[in-house]
């Protein structure tokens, strides 16, 4: 999809590591579009897209409400342990993974057609058309007074010079993504760009705006980070996601997080993209070390999508 380039850095001359990194990105940038093709244009050419009008909005304000609720009912029990994550800059977000076991539409999602019709657009063919698998996935809820992210990549393999995506990632925004409430920030055309992440480097990046139940999509090869809530009253909800090739190991093992009665009836495609498979292709590796509940959830891993 991409072919690399230079990114242009301003370097400190005592040390020689780039300081800070002006955008430098020719053309104008991605706007929400209900078009698919568009999407795939704007991925191809900044990095990132923003699709409206994928799902319906009553559906993105109902799973709105769980997680407000969930989250309530996780600060009585234990509030630091959803209060920022490890790669946030402060306490003042809420992080809320485990989302398969809450309810339904947290599952649902998973298996959204467009999400699967991107995943097979940004990561290609697999070997034996072996499933993909999710990645990643959790809730961040940015709260007046959360400090921006870092600016970094998805990629979790620690490989440099990493030579295409190894994730198609997504942010559903549960509500509107305004810079002031922290909409997700991206360094526009980075994509494409050769980078050797350091703490030091400050990214001039610009607030990926979008309209409540959007859909952002990128991949694991794009600067991004969670904006700067300054506003005073205004929460920012999103789901945030990824999907990885079948040889690439996932950050969560859900077979083992994943609640088994709540898979049972789930559909095939979601058995194979939270990784249910005594099999590869080519290999049977039974789940002797799973119980009997356990391994009749497993599926074959051809795509069934
Ligand atoms: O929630 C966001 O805006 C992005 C969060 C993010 O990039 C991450 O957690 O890796
Ligand atoms: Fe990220």
């Amino acid at each position: 999809m991409a072919t690399d380039t230079t990114i242009h850095t301003n370097t400190d001359s005592s040390s020689s590591k780039p300081t800070f990194v002006p955008l430098d990105f020719a053309g104008p940038l991605p706007t929400p579009t209900d078009s698919v093709d568009q999407a795939k244009a704007d991925l191809d050419r900044a990095g990132y897209a923003i699709l409206t009008g994928a799902i319906p909005l009553d559906q993105i304000r109902q799973m709105r409400q769980i997680l407000a609720d969930e989250i309530v009912r996780e600060t009585a029990i234990d509030e630091a342990a959803i209060s920022g994550g490890a790669f946030d800059p402060d306490k003042k977000n809420r992080r809320l993974n485990r989302l398969p076991n809450r309810h339904p539409l947290f599952r649902d999602i998973l298996e959204h057609p467009v999400v699967l019709e991107l995943t097979k657009y940004i990561l290609g063919p697999t070997v034996g058309n072996e499933s993909y698998l999710v990645h990643s996935y959790d809730a961040n809820v940015t709260r007046p007074g959360s400090g921006q992210q870092a600016i970094h990549t998805d990629a979790s393999t620690g490989i440099r010079h990493q030579p295409a995506p190894f994730q198609a990632r997504f942010i559903w925004t549960l509500d509107e993504f305004e810079e002031e409430n922290g909409a997700t920030r991206i360094v526009p055309g980075s994509h494409l760009a050769d980078v050797d992440i350091t703490g030091a480097t400050h990214y001039e990046s610009i607030p990926a705006i979008a309209p409540l139940g959007s859909l952002i999509i990128y991949t694991d090869k794009l600067l991004h980070g969670a904006g700067a809530n300054i506003s005073t009253d205004r929460e920012r909800a999103s789901l945030n996601l990824g999907y990885c090739m079948p040889w690439h190991r996932p950050m969560i093992n859900f077979p083992v997080i994943v609640e088994p009665k709540v898979m049972q009836g789930a559909s095939v495609a979601l058995r194979q993209l939270l990784g249910y498979s005594e099999t590869t292709i080519g290999y049977y590796e039974r789940w002797d070390g799973a119980g009997s509940e356990l391994r009749e959830l497993c599926v074959s891993p051809t795509m069934a999508y």
